[in-house]
Formats: C-alpha cells, sequence, structure tokens
C-alpha cells in the first residue's frame, strides 16, 4: 500500500481542517495492523486495549477473516435485498444457531440494528400484544448508550446526546439501571418492551446487581414485555460468554449484535428474534440498501465461524480473570475501582485525582492505547486473541501510569 508521506501531525491537521469536530482522539494517526498491535504513520507500535470499542475482538486482520473478504471481492459484493445472494441464507443460518434464535434481521451499523429492534416490538405490540395504536411503550436505563439517531438519543440520560437535537420520539420511559423494583412499577398495558445492556460499556463498564437480568427477564415474561438486550458491545465473546446474557442463563426476546460481527472489516448488525416477534415484518416494513449484503455475510460468517471456533470467549473468560486480577493488584492512589467481565474491564479514576483523559494520553506514550469513557473510567478492551505474554508486557506500563511514576 502507498503511503500518504504525510507526518501525523499533517494528518490530524487534515482532519481537523476538514472533518466535522465530533470526536475528540487521542493524537496518534494509524496506518498499519496486526493482532492486538498497531503502527503509527512513523512506525511506533501500540497495543491497541479498545478494539474499536470491541468491533475487532478476532484482533486487527484476523488472517481466516481477511481471506474470506478477498475471495468475495472476486465474486459478488452486492445485490441489495431486491434479489437473493448465495451468502445471505448460509449466514442467517450460522447467525441463528450460534444465537439460539430462530430468525434475523441484518442491518449494518449498531444504531440501525437498534432501531430494527424498536420497530419490531412496536409492531409487536400493536399486531400480537393488542396495544391500541401509537400507545406502545418501551423502557429504557439511565446512562444508555445505544447509538446516534435522532430516535435513540431521544432516549438518552445522558444531556451532551441530546441538547440541540430535539424534538424526540415519544414512547420511550426511563427507570435506573440495575433496578428491578423500578422496572415493575414502570410496566403498564402499552408496554411492549425493555430495552437494556447487560453490561453498560459507555456509562464506564458498569456491571449490574447478579441477578438482575433474570429478574428482569422474569418480569416481562411475566407482563408480556419483550426483553430486547443490546450486546453489539458485550457480544460475540467479549464478556467470557458467547453473550453476555448467558451469564445469568437468560435468553431474550430479542438480541441485538453488531461491531464484532463484522470481524473489524465491515459494517454487520442485525436483531435476532423468534418467528412470533420476526414475522411482524412484511415486505417493505424495513429495509437497507447495504443490510445482508453478500460481502458483510462472508466477512460475518467468517468472524462468527473465527468466535466459534477458536473458542474466542474462553479465552475472554480466561485473559480477563488475569488481567482484571493484575489489574486489581496495582497500589495506586488514583484508582477508586476496577470493575468488569471477561474483557470488558474498566478503571475507574478518583476524581480527585482528575479525569481518566491523562491517565489515557500517558498510556499512548508507553505505548497503549485505551481510550476514557464517562470522564472517570479508563477502559482495557484489548482483541480477545490477546495472549499471556501481550498481557503480560502491558501490566508494568499501566502500572506505572496508574501508580502515578509517570508525568
Ligand atoms: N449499542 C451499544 C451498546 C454500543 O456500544 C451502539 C449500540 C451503536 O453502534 P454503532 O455501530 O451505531 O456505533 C454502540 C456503539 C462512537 C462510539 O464512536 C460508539 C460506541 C462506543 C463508543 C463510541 O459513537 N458503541
Amino acid at each position: 500500500m502507498e503511503k500518504t508521506g504525510l507526518s501525523s501531525r499533517e494528518l490530524i491537521e487534515l482532519a481537523e481542517r476538514y472533518s466535522a469536530h465530533n470526536y475528540h482522539p487521542l493524537p496518534v494517526v494509524i496506518s498499519r495492523a496486526e493482532g492486538v498491535w498497531v503502527w503509527d504513520v512513523e512506525g511506533a507500535k501500540y497495543m491497541d486495549m479498545l478494539s474499536s470499542y470491541s468491533a475487532l475482538n478476532q484482533g486487527h486482520l484476523n488472517k481466516r477473516i481477511i481471506a474470506a473478504a478477498k475471495a468475495q471481492l472476486d465474486a459478488l459484493t452486492l445485490t441489495s435485498r431486491a434479489f437473493h445472494n448465495d451468502r445471505f441464507g448460509p449466514f442467517c443460518e450460522y447467525l441463528c444457531k450460534v444465537a439460539g434464535q430462530e430468525s434475523t434481521l441484518l442491518m449494518n451499523t449498531g444504531a440501525e440494528a437498534v432501531e430494527t429492534a424498536i420497530k419490531a416490538a412496536r409492531k409487536w405490540g400493536y399486531s400480537v400484544k393488542g396495544v391500541a395504536k401509537d400507545r406502545a411503550e418501551i423502557i429504557t436505563c439511565e446512562n444508555n448508550f445505544h447509538g446516534r439517531t435522532t430516535t435513540i438519543v431521544g432516549f438518552s440520560s445522558e444531556e451532551q446526546y441530546r441538547e440541540g437535537f430535539g424534538p424526540f420520539a415519544p414512547g420511550f420511559k426511563m427507570i435506573p439501571y440495575s433496578d428491578v423494583e423500578a422496572l415493575k412499577r414502570a410496566v403498564t398495558p402499552d408496554t411492549v418492551a425493555f430495552l437494556v445492556e447487560p453490561i453498560q460499556g459507555e456509562a464506564g463498564v458498569i456491571v449490574p446487581e447478579d441477578g438482575f437480568l433474570k429478574e428482569a427477564a422474569a418480569v416481562c415474561r411475566e407482563n408480556n414485555v419483550l426483553l430486547m438486550l443490546d450486546e453489539i458491545q458485550t457480544g460475540l465473546g467479549r464478556t467470557g460468554k458467547m453473550f453476555c446474557c448467558e451469564h445469568e442463563g437468560v435468553t431474550p426476546d430479542v438480541l441485538i449484535v453488531g461491531k464484532a460481527l463484522g470481524g473489524g472489516v465491515f459494517p454487520v448488525s442485525g436483531i435476532l428474534a423468534r418467528k412470533e416477534v420476526m414475522d411482524v415484518f412484511t415486505p417493505g416494513d424495513h429495509g437497507s440498501t447495504f443490510g445482508g449484503n453478500p460481502l458483510a455475510c462472508a466477512i460475518g460468517m467468517e468472524a462468527l465461524k473465527v468466535i466459534v471456533e477458536e473458542d474466542l470467549p474462553a479465552r475472554a473468560a480466561e485473559s480477563g480473570e488475569y488481567l482484571m486480577e493484575r489489574l486489581r493488584a496495582i497500589e495506586s492512589p488514583h484508582v477508586k475501582e476496577v470493575r468488569g467481565k471477561g474483557l470488558l474491564i474498566g478503571v475507574e479514576i478518583k476524581e480527585t485525582s482528575g479525569t481518566a483523559r491523562p491517565f489515557c494520553e500517558k498510556l499512548k506514550d508507553l505505548g497503549i492505547l485505551a481510550k476514557e469513557t464517562h470522564h472517570q473510567v479508563v477502559r482495557f478492551a484489548p482483541p480477545l486473541v490477546i495472549t499471556r505474554e501481550e498481557i503480560d508486557w502491558a501490566l508494568p506500563r499501566i502500572e506505572q501510569v496508574l501508580a502515578g511514576r509517570v508525568e
């Protein structure tokens, strides 16, 4: 691949000048990657401990996924859903089998999949549950993160996500996270769904009380309300199980997936559900030009096979336990709490030590890329293929920064 010939500083200046300022990236310009490693344009090497917010569970440039993508690029890339393509059916079947669900509806980004779940729940509410026209309610949680569309930010509790973007869609209620009693109180005969993340990633890796998901599932069942789990970040091995809900033996009515389903190569997302729910969709109700395209399906198939056949959930469980234990053992005047599941780990910085951002900047200077979330939390979520040796490379560097030995 031809190099641009520009320095990191010049490339950052171009981005600043010609792109919207809707992000605040760390000042590193990456041009190459492999496994858990990335290189900047000057050739400096870093460990990627963010994995594009869990979209790179299989590691950068995973050989199997890249080979599948390349092979598909020589055969067929897009048909739209106006015609069938030969990659679509087999991928849908495999995804359903892995998720233990009967049917799937494929989209591209996470937010689109969440929108799809909202439409499914509402139409199910009207046509199956018998809710009166335009009365359907969906219960969500405080500090949720489900994406950035106008409908989704409309039910965010984060002021910045909403400010300036209204008016918002009605039909959403909010309860505190991990509060079953609040869920019971919020349910009405018009409630069609409870939309929730099994662990709140963007809120700062917030792990709910043990049993929360199981009890919430029971409340939903008793009230004929769909339990819709957003596993876009927690799913596909990240927390040490294929899906995070398996930790509590819960099967959702609607499962929302994305990110790692595209193997870090291509946007692939979707929802999974029983036929009774999915069959509310009829031709013309919903769709996407690119959803279920043959390139996405070929990549998604291999991305999923890598997770299953290489048992990445078990690797995440083992590596996660080790990393978490070692992080907890670090003596630091700055750390308030280390929490998470599998390889989704948040280190909360005490407010008296400032925000998490300078810690991420210092980590970067030592060759580790991690990103702050929700001001006070440094998230460690490396690709699930990370080895013990690679974790051991990172630990002393993380310790230097958290212990405050790097200024
Ligand atoms: N649900 C969850 C739980 C997520 O973490 C989404 C939905 C939306 O996915 P898409 O593909 O529409 O981004 C996410 C995404 C960002 C950003 O750059 C997004 C996420 C995490 C951190 C930053 O907007 N998660």
